[in-house]
């Protein structure tokens, strides 16, 4: 009898672990376009296109593969919106003995997978997801063990484990683990910067883009100018060039931005890795080989691998351990409605209208943008922590709750207390400055303390130190940062609280329907 193997919208891998070991004859395998799943959040059009899009192309993979696939469109009438509701509809139409899945990414989707047992009556088989370099129990041992969690730490695991960049002797690549401080230079005049590979939909994506342009209209972003990677060759051709034209750089100038460049020496891979079009293992073994080469230097190779087998792998760890009580986590106390520039762009200052709009024309920022712009605005703003996560789950192409929860909650608000990282990434404007061309060109002076013409992020940043001085100032990673307080004088400390309470009163909220 058969066995029914539904397959998610992020589980797009050849290679998953629901379809070892069974004869293609024992299986159906089921794939649903849900109203659910695209509207639980009403995610950018790009978002719902390229996912789409890429599960009707893995359809057709799957089925020229010998599979049998039993794959129903958004637009199909008797279409019951939910995935249990698909389910149970695909369970009468085959009649399967049980069921067999991948873990989900989402913990909300995993509770929903915990009852179907029940709900159907029939045996189903969850099986860890193995595209991860690291099991959610091996993380799990691993944070037990240790205590406290340190990314540096899990990384060099991590590094052991896969044996990349690492030497016979089971030493680090030149003996250094990690190349960070090699990795901060600002932008210099004259860079190039390398386009994406330029990737034209075919037809069935423009099917779905005509879809999502029909059935989503008030949803936030552009669709035209679609070139994402749909397809695992695709994928592929798109890792490659990145790592002839861009990869090189990547190290050395990840940090900064640029008016105008919105990918910079970013591999913009994080969609189709978060799909499965491409697994977390192959790109990093993609950059080390190209390293061994000698196409690439050690500070890109290193910085590259370690946001994909440090990084990426360490925030899904963190996630199942800290989910549910993390999604609602908010130890800053910040209640803020989210600015309605995060939506329009419509602001002056010059560094947040980029990101924004980087944001809505291509469902992209790069990591700095994410962090010391749209990040640490909120953050200094005190911004609800649940609205800012549920913008970012919203914007990006690549936004899942498993990777983008932790990094919103975790790492950009600091709302977690601390667990994921140890210090606010809080930053003035000279942080903007340095590390970008923004400041020259705004209507802002980044040079100016306080005042209506002054950078915002200056007074923002005095102002946000001051409202947590009991919880920071015994930081060790920010003692100096309260010395700086400490020596100011206090009519200067009362300037920079006035200034950025007359900027916060400006702010505008955004209206309510947004995001949900
Ligand atoms: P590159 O700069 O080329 O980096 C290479 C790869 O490393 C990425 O493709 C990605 O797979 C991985 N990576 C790098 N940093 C991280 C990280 N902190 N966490 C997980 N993986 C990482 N990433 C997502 O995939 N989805 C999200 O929803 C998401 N939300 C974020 C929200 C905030 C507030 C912040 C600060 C970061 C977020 N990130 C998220 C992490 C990171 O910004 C993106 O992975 C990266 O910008 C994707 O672009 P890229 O592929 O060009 O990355
Ligand atoms: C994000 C998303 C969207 C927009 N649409 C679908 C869909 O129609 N069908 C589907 O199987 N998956 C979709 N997804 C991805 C799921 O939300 C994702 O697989 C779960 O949240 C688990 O991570
Ligand atoms: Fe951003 Fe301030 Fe620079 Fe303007 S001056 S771009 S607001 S950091």
């Amino acid at each position: 009898m058969t066995i029914l193997i539904p397959i998610l919208g992020d589980q797009l891998s050849h290679g998953l672990a629901s379809l070892h070991d069974i004869a293609r004859a024992d299986a159906v395998i089921v794939m649903v376009e849900v109203a659910e799943e695209t509207t639980y959040v009403r995610h950018h059009k790009r978002k719902i296109a390229l996912i789409l899009s890429a599960m009707r192309h893995f359809a057709d993979e799957l089925r020229a593969d010998g599979w049998v696939v039993d794959y129903i469109r958004l637009d199909d009438p008797e279409n019951s919106g939910s995935f249990t509701g698909e389910i149970a509809r695909a369970i009468k139409r085959h009649q399967p003995k049980s069921i067999r899945i991948v873990e989900p990414g989402e913990w909300r989707v995993a509770k929903m997978i915990k009852d179907w047992a029940k709900h159907f009556g029939l045996p189903v088989d969850v099986l860890p997801d193995d595209r991860f370099i690291c099991s959610i129990l091996e993380f799990q041992t691993w944070a037990q063990a240790r205590g406290d969690l340190v990314m540096e730490f899990f990384y060099r695991d991590m590094r052991r484990k896969t044996g990349l960049l690492m030497t016979a002797d089971g030493k680090p690549e030149s003996d250094q683990w990690n190349l960070d401080k090699d990795n901060r230079a600002p932008p210099r005049r004259g860079l190039d910067y390398p386009a994406p590979l330029p990737i034209v939909p075919d037809a069935m994506t423009r099917d779905v883009m005509a879809l999502v342009a029909d059935r989503f209209p008030g949803h936030f972003g552009r669709l035209d100018g679609f070139a994402l990677p749909v397809t695992a060759t695709e994928a592929r051709r798109a890792l490659h060039h990145f790592i002839r034209t861009a990869l090189p750089a990547f190290g050395t100038y990840q940090d900064a931005m640029v008016t105008g460049q919105d990918w910079l020496y970013h591999s913009w891979l994080s969609p189709a890795i978060n799909l499965g079009l491409l697994t977390p293992l192959a790109v990093a073994q993609a950059a080390a080989d190209a390293y061994a080469a000698g196409d690439i230097p050690l500070n890109a190779a290193e910085g590259f691998i370690r946001q994909i087998i440090g990084w990426r792998e360490y925030v899904r760890g963190y996630y199942w351990m800290e989910m549910p009580e993390v999604a609602t986590a908010n130890v800053l106390e910040a209640t803020r409605a989210l600015p309605e520039f995060y939506w329009t762009g419509h602001t002056d200052m010059l560094c947040m209208a980029e990101a924004v709009r980087n944001t809505r024309d291509n469902a992209y920022a790069h990591h700095i943008q994410r962090l010391m712009i749209l990040g640490n605005f909120a953050m200094l703003a005190g911004v609800d922590p649940g609205d800012v996560a549920d913008w970012f789950l919203v914007v990006y192409a690549d936004a899942y709750e498993w990777v983008e929860l932790p990094n919103v909650i975790g790492m950009s608000q600091h709302a977690d207390g601390g667990r994921l990282a140890t210090k606010p990434y809080a930053g003035g404007g000279a942080y903007i400055n340095r590390m970008s061309d923004h400041c020259g060109r705004c209507r802002y002076d980044v040079k100016q303390k306080t005042g209506p013409d002054a950078c915002p992020f200056n007074a923002l940043y005095w102002d946000f130190l001051a409202r947590h001085e009991r919880r920071f100032r015994r930081n060790r990673r920010m003692v100096q940062m309260y010395a700086n307080w400490d020596r100011m004088a206090p009519e200067m400390r009362a300037a920079y609280r006035a200034s950025a309470a007359a900027f916060l009163a400006t702010l505008k909220p955004a209206a309510k329907g947004w995001a949900r």
